[in-house]
């Protein structure tokens, strides 16, 4: 059995924790195709948060509490930039997190391509799937919002980090989506799927951004595999982070019956077959698509590796 995950970072990161869990019981192979749209270069480092999210979690050395950087980490370097004034100083590079962004940096810069950048990077962490990124080409979430003269457009993480996504924001902007190629293996990866995977990540800025890659999304909704989605959303509020104000620029509801609407059933155009919301969203309707209840908690690897259970057996 072959399982493609569409992911973003932290959310995406803790479900395949239980996606790896299920495939080693029933011998299945997985593939994360990962959103790089966080993507950004900072003091001339390619930084990609949601690869490394992915990394680090499956690798065991991801940051528990915060869920993005690595455990232990020291904060040397970060203290050093801001001795010197250097900005931005809202965000900041862990010392050994930026080990990372040093090789990635040095072969992207060699002329490797992110993709084998990246399965370079995992032979180091044994994640125990392959990882994707949606692109090897840039794509850069920006975010048109207010300014002085008129609207401006920031950096996501700029968006993200500095301002809390708490400043009026009219849209976001996939920048070099038009003329970005699916990764080398992601859309053979689509085309062998038994089953495709939407993890309960952020739809708008980390879902989007993958389906935004021209081809990647036909590839899913017009494939043979079955698709099913599972709801970041539980009892109308993001479980963390903040999807809410994501979906709010979208004019969409946050609620697990607006997530499900706006990827909506394959029949009607969408991507949909089943939708896995959780027991607090009972009720939830989306036209087209088979919707079933499971706990969406990911406590510990063992419930999420059941909530993977479940969104399979959907189809
Ligand atoms: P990011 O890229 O680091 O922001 O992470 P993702 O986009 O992959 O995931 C963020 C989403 O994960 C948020 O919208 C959360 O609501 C969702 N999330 C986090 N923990 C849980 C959980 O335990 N259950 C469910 N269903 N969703 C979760
Ligand atoms: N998030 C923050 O809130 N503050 C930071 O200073 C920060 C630094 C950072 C460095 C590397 C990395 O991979 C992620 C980092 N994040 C930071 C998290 C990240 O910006 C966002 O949570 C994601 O991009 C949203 O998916
Ligand atoms: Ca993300």
């Amino acid at each position: 059995m072959r399982i493609v995950v569409l992911t973003g970072g932290i959310g995406g990161a803790r479900f395949l924790l239980g996606v790896r869990a299920y495939a080693r019981e029933v011998g299945a192979e997985v593939t994360a195709v990962v959103n790089v749209g966080d993507d950004l270069l900072l003091h001339g480092l390619k930084v990609c948060p949601d690869l490394d999210s992915v990394m680090y979690t499956l690798g065991g050395g991801a940051d528990p509490e915060r869920g993005w950087g690595r455990v232990g980490e020291t904060w040397t370097v970060k203290s050093e930039l801001a001795a010197y004034g250097a900005e931005p100083t809202w965000f900041g590079l862990g010392d050994k997190d930026i080990a990372t962004h040093l090789v990635r940096t040095t072969m992207l810069n060699a002329g490797y391509p992110l993709s084998a950048v990246t399965q370079a990077l995992a032979t180091r962490w044994e994640p125990g799937l392959t990882l994707l990124p949606a692109t090897d080409d840039r794509l850069e979430t920006h975010v048109v919002v207010d300014g002085e003269q008129g609207q401006r457009a920031i950096h996501f993480q700029e968006w993200w980090v500095r301002y809390r996504a708490d400043i009026p924001t009219h849209r976001f902007v996939f920048v070099g989506a038009e003329t970005a190629k699916p990764a080398p293996g992601v859309l053979d990866a689509i085309g062998a799927a038994d089953v495709v995977l939407i993890a309960p990540s952020n739809p708008v800025v980390s879902i989007a951004p993958i389906l935004a890659v021209p081809g990647l999304r036909d590839a899913v909704a017009d494939g043979s595999a079955p698709v099913v989605g599972v709801s970041p959303i539980i009892g109308g509020a993001p479980v963390r982070g903040m999807a809410d104000r994501c979906l709010a620029v979208l004019g969409v509801e946050c609620s697990a019956a607006g997530v499900g609407g706006l990827y909506a059933g394959r029949s009607s155009g969408g991507l949909l077959d089943g939708w896995l919301v959780a027991p607090e969203d009972e009720g939830t309707l989306v036209p087209e698509v088979t919707v079933r209840t499971a706990p969406l908690r990911m406590t510990d690897e063992a419930a999420t590796a059941a909530m993977v259970r479940a969104a399979l057996e959907l189809v």
